[in-house]
């Protein structure tokens, strides 16, 4: 059976539109909004292909100037008593991350950091109620934070464990990586054609595959430990974190699927 390998689709994927090469000119510089709705003036006009990418996302977001924790907080703050994010209070996070870097400086990237917020928050909000469950979506969104490894490897056990009971299950790896991959997909257009499955199996088959590397004693759960030595190894230590590393981590675990 024929199969192909994800992480060089990925990694092509990265390298052909990975530079964030994005220009504006300075008469975009012009007018500079900070009132949240006009902040986010949106003007559609120009194709998402031609400057979508992880780089580009994780620059225009800035989510990278934040550790995992900080952007956490920020969310759990505008979430309600039941974890759950209106498609208002989404955008207000980031506006709120995003007026304290003020690393966006043209009308232009302030029209396609909204464009990317929409997106994502589509890409959760898969019922399209306008409501979507908070800590699905920080992991998801983990991939676009800054922060020191160490602070990242407590930060992934805490969005793993989503019953808090101190042990990763499969289930709740597998729930992790559909997040991330959730965010690869929109942020990456050309993941999903390039690798060819949907994000529900890519999650499936990648979680399978690193779930079993990961679990040392076989006990079908990962403890802090096993989880650290894996997540910090260099298989793991991509998933989350920077996505040079991410790719390296299907390339080392040779990540492989039936085509279609
Ligand atoms: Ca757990
Ligand atoms: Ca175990």
């Amino acid at each position: 059976m024929e199969t192909v390998n994800a992480v060089e689709a990925i990694n092509a994927s990265n390298s052909s539109g990975g530079t964030g090469g994005d220009v504006s000119t300075d008469e975009e510089d012009e007018d500079f909004l900070r009132d949240t709705d006009q902040y986010f003036e949106d003007e559609d006009t120009e194709d998402v292909d031609d400057w979508m990418s992880l780089d580009a996302a994780r620059r225009l977001l800035g989510l990278i100037y934040y550790e995992p924790n900080e952007v956490f907080e920020e969310f759990a703050l505008q979430a309600d008593s039941q974890g759950l994010l209106s498609r208002e209070s989404f955008e207000q996070c980031f506006f709120s991350l995003m007026t304290r870097t003020n690393h966006l400086t043209t009308a232009t990237d302030q029209n396609r950091a909204h464009h990317i917020i929409d997106m994502l928050y589509d890409a959760f909000d898969t019922d399209q109620n306008d409501v979507i469950d908070f800590s699905e979506l920080t992991a998801g969104l983990s991939i676009l934070c800054g922060g020191t490894s160490g602070m990242r490897t407590s930060a992934a056990f805490a969005l793993y464990d989503l019953n808090n009971d101190g042990f990763i299950s499969f289930p709740e790896f597998q729930s992790y990586l559909l997040s991330v991959f959730k965010v690869m997909y929109r942020v990456q257009p050309s993941t999903q054609s390039m690798v060819g499955v949907s994000v529900e199996e890519l999650a499936a088959v990648t979680a399978r595959d690193a779930f079993e590397e990961a679990d040392l004693n076989h006990d079908h759960r990962l403890s802090y430990s096993e989880f650290k030595s894996w997540y910090e190894s260099a298989n793991g230590s991509g998933v989350g974190m920077s996505p040079p590393l991410y790719c390296h981590c299907w390339t080392t675990t040779a990540v492989k699927w039936p085509t279609r």
